[in-house]
């Protein structure tokens, strides 16, 4: 993983991205706690301060509004930076970031069988859930990531048990303390 900085902050910024369902919003909740990151969870964020423009009635959701999103968003990193605080945020989607908020990518995975039981407990319909899988077999998010960002800070992390999503996090707080080391001078 790369770990260079040449934004001057002094704590890094951490993306959890992945089909819904992989376990982004668990797995950046327990970063946040572990490393004492700031979590934005981005879905709720956009509920919260209702960053619509419009409603698609096709698909039944509302149309995302990127520029209210981003601006409030570029706010947060900018007020956690003054900090000396990182951010781990977690979304089900990247490529609509400017890359230089993040130092590190992670692409969380989950077995079709495994996401088949979480969406269906979540109570996503037929055709929600099947978009979903497929989305997650053809693994769309990877690819979107590595589109996104650099290569070197994309990392793909299996989360399909309790176990892998504690390795996870243990990781991730590894790389934030080398990250840390390198950077502070
Ligand atoms: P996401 O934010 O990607 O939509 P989530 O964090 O809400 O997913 O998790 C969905 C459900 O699956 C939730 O009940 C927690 C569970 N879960 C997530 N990751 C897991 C893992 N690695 N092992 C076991 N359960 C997990």
């Amino acid at each position: 993983m790369s770990d260079n900085n040449d934004t001057g902050r002094k704590r890094p910024n951490i993306l959890v991205t992945g089909t819904p369902g992989v376990g982004k919003t668990a797995t950046a909740s327990l970063i946040a706690e572990a490393i004492g990151l700031k979590h934005i969870n981005v879905g709720d964020l956009i509920k919260q301060h209702k960053c619509y423009d419009g409603h698609d009635d096709t698909l039944d959701t509302h149309i995302l509004d990127e520029d209210k999103l981003l601006d409030l968003m570029e706010n947060m990193f900018q007020e956690c930076a003054d900090d000396n605080k990182g951010i781990v945020a977690d979304y089900h989607s990247c490529e609509l970031f400017p890359e230089r908020w993040f130092d590190l990518i992670l692409v969380l995975r989950t077995k079709t069988d495994i996401l088949y039981d979480r969406l269906t407990e979540r109570g996503y319909s037929e055709k929600k859930r099947s978009e979903n899988m497929e989305a997650e077999i053809m693994q769309v998010l990877l690819d979107e990531a590595k589109e996104s960002y650099d290569v070197n800070i994309v990392q793909e992390l299996q989360s399909n048990t309790v176990d892998d999503m504690d390795g996870n996090v243990e990781r991730c707080k590894q790389w934030v303390e080398q990250w840390i080391a390198n950077n502070s001078s």
